[in-house]
């Protein structure tokens, strides 16, 4: 049967934070869950543009037409049906809002005119009726910059090689203002302290995976 208002949580937390190690825990159930990770080979190949590399080599040169795409595909992401009654997408439209695009315009890396036009997509997205971005659950990885930092430096992914600790900064205090202190979150809010490793800690993700798998019975 195809559920086309499937249980919808999205991950979030930073660049580094464990999302995909949380995400892969739930291959073992495809029956009832549909696992979502981020696009990102999709924006390394944009019909032969490579808009990751790019944003990354020049961010005021190149953000606008990143955060335009990564939009895009949020959003076709976000508009999925299933076939498992509970659907999991690594990020999603709202963290790229709140936190990357917020970013990008705080740091002057973004001019306020380009800001307010993905802005205003965003709002049209949200509020019409033709798109689906209806979330239940959004399991936030909390983890120190830091630590967040040096996984992407052991990870060694080309193209975040640049990437300063200040960025890190950043966006860790952007989702935690996004998280924490917004008044209109999408969904209710489930936080799994993240600096450890699932070596370290195997239990950490348990709590919240009996959660969402009950949400599937
Ligand atoms: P994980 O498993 O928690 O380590 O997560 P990652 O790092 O695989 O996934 P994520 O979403 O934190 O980021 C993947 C890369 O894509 C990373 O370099 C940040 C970048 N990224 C993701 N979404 C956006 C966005 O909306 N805007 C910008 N500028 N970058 C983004």
């Amino acid at each position: 049967m195809e559920h086309t208002r499937p249980f919808t949580v999205i991950v979030e937390g930073n660049i580094g934070s464990g999302k995909s190690t949380f995400l892969e825990c739930f291959s073992k159930y495809p029956q009832e869950v549909e696992v979502f990770p981020e696009p990102v080979a999709k924006w390394r190949d944009v019909r032969g543009h490579n808009l990751f590399q790019l944003m990354y080599e020049d961010q005021e040169r190149w953000s606008m037409a990143f955060q335009s795409y990564a939009q895009l595909t949020m959003l076709e992401l976000h508009n999925q049906t299933t076939l498992a009654p509970v659907k999991i997408m690594e990020r999603s439209i709202f963290s790229g809002r709140h936190c990357f695009i917020e970013n990008l315009h705080e740091e002057k890396k973004m001019k306020h005119s380009e800001y307010t036009v993905l802005c205003e997509w965003f709002d049209f997205l949200q509020k019409s009726p033709m798109f689906n971005l209806k979330v239940d659950l959004i399991v936030y990885l909390k983890t120190s910059p830091e630590v967040a930092f040096k996984r992407v430096k052991q990870r060694a992914r080309s193209e975040e090689k640049i990437l300063p600790i200040e960025y890190l900064r950043n966006l860790h205090d952007l989702h935690e203002k996004w998280l924490h202190q917004s008044t209109d979150l999408p969904a209710e809010l489930v936080v799994i302290e993240a600096d450890q490793n699932l070596e370290q800690n195997p239990d950490m993700y348990a709590q919240v995976m009996e959660k969402v798998l009950a949400k599937a019975q």
